[in-house]
């Protein structure tokens, strides 16, 4: 089944908004399979952003992403890295629209409240950066069969 990572960012936490946004996945009905509170460092926001190293913004996005906790969510559900990635809305809260976690909650594109896998490679990939096997808790639930037929 596939899988993604998501990153409540630390302006989530800050601002007390981390509840409104796990309640919109768990009531779109995605199964959550790993969830921590962490300091993120240096080292790894730097190999989990490497694909923007050398932009302009890399910097201030590490010095962010470092500055306070962020909770880490693995999601799992068909289709769960376009889904999430929708209900996220757009990089940049200008074009974020209003329904959207940016678009609702969000102005700034350094502080845009969360990350989410954007393909499965990249899923895959960062999954495995923030989350040892042991935290991934795979399990079933009966409401399943309500949700998407299985
Ligand atoms: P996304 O988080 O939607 O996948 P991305 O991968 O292009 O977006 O960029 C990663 C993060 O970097 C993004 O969430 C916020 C920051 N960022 C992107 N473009 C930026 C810009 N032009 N100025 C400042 N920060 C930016
Ligand atoms: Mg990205």
């Amino acid at each position: 089944m596939e899988k993604t990572l998501i990153l409540l960012k630390p302006d989530t936490i800050q601002r007390s908004l981390s509840g409104k946004i796990i309640s919109r996945f768990e009531n779109k009905g995605f199964k959550i399979i790993g969830m921590k509170l962490m300091k993120v460092s240096r080292t790894l926001a730097e190999t989990h952003y490497s694909e923007h190293k050398g932009k302009p913004f890399f910097e201030d996005l590490v010095s962010f992403i470092t500055s306070s906790p962020i909770i880490a969510i693995v999601l799992e559900s068909e289709n769960v890295i376009s889904i999430a990635r929708n209900m996220m809305g757009a990089t940049n809260p200008i074009d974020a629209l209003p329904g959207t976690i940016r678009g609702d909650f969000g102005i700034s594109v350094e502080y845009n409240i969360i990350h989410g896998s954007d393909s499965e490679t990249s899923a895959k990939r960062e999954i495995s950066l923030f989350f040892n096997k042991e935290e991934i808790i795979e399990h079933s639930k009966s409401i399943q069969k309500w949700i998407t037929g299985d």
